[in-house]
């Protein structure tokens, strides 16, 4: 008896087929962000990363071009299983030599090479309009700055990104999700709270204006508590984008894990927001001590949203990306690990008896519901993992790091 023969026999005993979550789990699409393999630059300004974000550390190979981009993107899509979605954002424009296009001016046709480059590979696209890394953020702002003139280069922008986004759910087939994030804020204690942020729903509105199939194009606005430098004040907090999605038909709550205060769990949150909302959107990432951007593991909470996803039987209702950025290590392992990680999370949940469970609690039977919760913690999730990788035609975990240092050897470090 193989590992796996033994270990699908346990689970079956704890009445989990775990055969039906291999199945499920390799067609559940998570979206993998672009902006891991360059820190986050994209190709259209050669300025710093802005916006109250930062990626730290300079490990060697970092992808240039949009070519070694693409290419570094292909090897992490070789290491990882599971159904995969490109993430991109507006920054990632590709322009002809010689032409440019600023954010407001944007066209489907720059961003043709990513329909092409997911078409081959059956991906879908998410998109992201990009309010941070140009001159027209102002004093820290964009669609909700002060300035008209601003907020409509920010209004066109998004608008932009709206067709863009029809155009991608056109060409692949599948709906695009498209979050409005922005950095704007303040550093020190402001004077006035509301009028930046009743700016900010008129100039979401204005973008929603643009016309586009519901269908095809899934709108989201994700909130956040604080970015560096702009430590007192986010115009776009929790209860501004819950509050504008909740009021705004067809428009997603997007949450990121990491845009919380630390004693606050998103995996709490996602039941409460599917009681109310039909669809909602996440941004799974690794926080530590702050908005941090780590490599997604396999860690407790990571685990735990995987599971309330799973046992709110929201597996088609919740929109998952990737969203962070590591500079200090090799960047396509960063990549695959936290893929693997959040493939890793969800492969657990849907090992885990959850009916079962449920009803000891609704039974009230709690001291059993403890030592059973326990105990699944240990059931061989390893051995179903390792066969998932196997069928998925991907490394094991001990096989992994020897491709990741073979193509830095063969790749990066030549770069
Ligand atoms: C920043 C937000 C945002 C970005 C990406 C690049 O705190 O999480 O989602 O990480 O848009
Ligand atoms: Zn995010």
């Amino acid at each position: 008896m193989t590992r796996f023969d033994s270990a699908k026999e346990i689970y079956n005993s704890w009445g989990v087929d775990v055969e039906a979550a291999m199945e499920k789990l390799s067609g559940i699409p998570v979206s993998l962000h672009c902006w891991q393999g360059d820190d986050v630059i994209g190709f259209d300004h050669d300025g710093p990363l802005t916006g109250g974000i930062q990626t730290t550390g300079n490990y060697p190979g970092k992808a240039k071009t949009p070519e070694q981009l693409m290419q570094d993107m292909d090897q992490a899509l070789s290491l990882m299983p599971g159904k995969k979605k490109l993430n991109l954002h507006a920054s990632y424009a590709i322009f002809e030599p010689g032409e440019f296009a600023d954010r407001d001016r944007l066209e489907p046709k720059h961003f043709k090479k990513w329909v092409d480059f997911a078409r081959e590979r059956g991906m879908g696209i998410d998109f992201n309009p990009t309010f941070f890394s140009h001159p027209k953020m102002k004093d820290g702002l964009t669609l909700s700055s002060p300035d008209r003139e601003i907020r409509e280069f920010w209004i066109n922008h998004g608008k932009a990104c709206i067709r863009i986004s029809q155009y991608f759910a056109e060409e692949t087939g599948v709906p695009c999700v498209m979050n409005i994030w922005t950095g704007d804020g303040f550093k020190d204690v402001p004077a006035d709270r509301m009028g930046p942020r009743m700016r900010y729903k008129d100039s979401i509105e204005q973008i929603l204006s643009q016309p586009f199939d519901r269908s095809k194009v899934k709108p989201c606005v994700e909130s956040k508590v604080f970015g560096i430098g702009v430590e007192a004040f986010t115009t776009g907090s929790a209860e501004f984008t819950l509050s504008f999605a909740a009021t705004h038909e067809g428009c997603l709550p997007l949450m990121d894990n990491g845009h919380y205060h630390p004693t606050e769990m998103v995996s709490d949150k996602i039941p409460a927001l599917l009681c109310f909302f039909p669809e909602i959107a996440l941004h799974i990432t690794r926080p530590i001590r702050w908005d941090s951007d780590h490599v997604v593991l396999f860690d407790d909470e990571t685990r735990e949203m995987a599971k309330e996803i799973v046992r709110c039987d929201g597996l088609e209702r919740v929109y998952m990306a990737l969203d962070y950025f590591d500079a200090s290590i090799n960047r396509v392992s960063a990549w695959a690990m936290g893929f693997r990680s959040w493939q890793k999370a969800l492969l657990a949940a849907l090992c885990t008896p959850g009916e079962r469970l449920k009803r000891l609690q609704d039974e009230a039977g709690f001291t059993r519901l403890m030592v059973e919760q326990e105990a699944v913690k240990l059931l061989p999730l390893g051995d179903i993992w390792e066969e998932y990788c196997k069928r998925q035609g991907v490394p094991g975990d001990r096989d992994f790091y020897a491709e990741v240092k073979k193509y830095e050897d063969e790749v990066l470090i030549k770069r």
